[in-house]
């Protein structure tokens, strides 16, 4: 069944599972985005329609106070869950594969920002979807090998976040991350 299957990684501080982000109960969920804020679908949709509207006002306000041109490519920011068993979501805004000039660094990027706007919060456990992999079009197997680095060199220089997940909306996706993961190797 979907979602048994769990892998752990830098001594159980990362977890790499299958299932829906928007049933994780953590500190916070990662919204793959665009850069309006103002939902869209895949992972984004199901985040906003599950959450309710307060996610949206409140994005809606970060852009009229903050981002009035959008929330640009790799930066992270913070809103409340609604009603997701989560306290809060990070929405970041991953590169758009044949598009982007530098999609490596603004890959990164979306997970490094996310990991130190949690930590500067003082929140400790964050769920992440596979930014970038669906309709953007990064090819997974360079995702997970990027996204997997990123979290690893956050994660050697903080001694405060208890525990990073991957999770992935199919099995076979999460196989692929699985064989492209650097977790082991720097
Ligand atoms: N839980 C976990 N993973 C999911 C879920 C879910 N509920 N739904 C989808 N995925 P995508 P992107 C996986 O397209 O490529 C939106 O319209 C999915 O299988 O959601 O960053 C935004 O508004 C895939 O592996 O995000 C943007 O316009 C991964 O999440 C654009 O799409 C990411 O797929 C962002 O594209």
């Amino acid at each position: 069944m979907n979602g048994c299957l769990m892998h752990r990684f830098l001594s159980n501080r990362v977890i790499v599972k299958s299932g829906d982000i928007t049933n994780e109960k953590v500190d916070a969920i990662v919204n793959a985005a665009n850069s309006s804020l103002l939902g869209g679908g895949g992972v984004d949709g199901a985040i906003h329609r599950a959450g309710g509207c307060s996610i949206l006002e409140e994005c809606r306000k970060i852009r009229s106070t903050r981002y009035p041109d959008g929330l640009p490519t790799g930066e992270a920011v913070i809103t409340t869950a609604g009603n997701l068993p989560s306290k809060y979501v990070i929405h970041t805004v991953g590169p758009v594969y044949s598009a982007s000039s530098q999609p490596e660094a603004e890959l990164k990027n979306c997970y490094l920002n996310s990991l130190a706007l949690l930590k500067k919060q003082g929140l400790r456990s964050i769920v992440f979807p596979a930014i970038s992999t669906g309709v953007y079009g990064y090819p997974k197997e360079e995702a997970a090998a990027i996204s997997s680095l990123a979290v690893r060199q956050f994660l050697e220089t903080d001694d405060t976040i208890e525990k990073v997940v991957f999770i992935f909306y199919s099995l076979s996706d999460m196989d692929v991350f699985i064989k492209n993961q650097k977790f082991a190797q720097l």
